[in-house]
């Protein structure tokens, strides 16, 4: 089986999945697993327009993709959370209408709090020390899981201001939570969440902790990208970085000038 990971979205669908397409097809694989946090953006709280758009072409990729035969699945992030449990943060969307359309798409789209594959645990942020699974991590998320939806995106690390020294699999952060204190259940994982400006996978040491959330931009003036836009392959159990044309791509310029983005 071969598997293609994609980092945090961040309402750059419509130029992330066009890529991840491309490269699915020429990689020949079977199966795509998006990391979650499909929506918000720095300084697009206001941008309702822009949550419309990016979701619609999200529901009609995974649709899509899933009719030519991939396998898709779609992790839940702690941004799309937040919506789902009707508990808008500063950064989320501040149209209470439009709120409600986003927290409905979202629902659509399916989403799930963790997948297996080839030996990895695979979540939007990591299952680190003191964390148990759930077997409802696995499966797509109703109306009737949303008590435990609030418990994980209420359970934000200190690393990221919250109150718990290790945050849930939605919060956990890379550095500070899930490489600081492994759960040594599930020593093999792929994250998304922290940004890093490439893929952070470091073959030798006793763990396995690879950090993939590549899509990120400069939030101080939208006008560079903070990640290289690498994707990950899992090619029989084996991670590979596969780089992508993102960061020198026409259409990303586009998000970053004024034609798409608020500033
Ligand atoms: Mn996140």
């Amino acid at each position: 089986m071969r598997t293609l990971l994609v980092g945090d979205t961040h309402l750059k669908n419509r130029v992330i999945l066009p890529i991840v397409q491309e490269k699915a097809q020429q990689l020949n694989c079977q199966q795509l697993i998006l990391m979650g946090d499909y929506v918000d953006e720095w300084h697009q709280e206001q941008n309702s327009q822009l949550y419309r758009q990016e979701l619609s072409f999200l529901l009609n990729w995974k649709q899509t993709m899933m009719a030519a035969g991939f396998a898709v699945t779609t992790l839940l992030g702690n941004h799309d959370g937040s919506y789902l449990t009707r508990t808008p943060r500063l950064y989320s969307l501040q149209k209470h209408t439009d709120f409600e359309f986003v927290r409905s798409q979202l629902l659509q789209l399916g989403l799930q709090v963790a997948v297996k594959s080839a030996g990895f645990l695979i979540s939007h942020a990591g299952l680190c020390w003191g964390n148990d699974l759930d077997e409802r991590y696995f499966q797509v998320l109703t109306e009737e899981d949303l008590l435990l939806v609030k418990a994980l995106e209420d359970r934000v690390g200190t690393a990221r201001g919250g109150r718990y020294w290790n945050g849930s699999p939605l919060w956990a952060d890379y550095w500070q939570e899930l490489r600081d204190a492994p759960n040594p259940k599930y020593l093999q994982q792929i994250v998304g969440h922290t940004t890093v400006t490439s893929i952070i996978n470091e073959p030798g040491r006793p763990d396995s902790l690879i950090a993939i959330d590549t899509f990120s931009i400069n939030g101080n003036h939208l006008n560079n990208l903070f990640g290289d836009g690498s994707l990950l392959l899992l090619d029989q159990g084996v991670p590979k970085v596969i780089p992508t044309n993102w960061a020198t791509s026409p259409q990303v310029q586009t998000y970053l000038r004024h034609e798409i983005f608020q500033h």
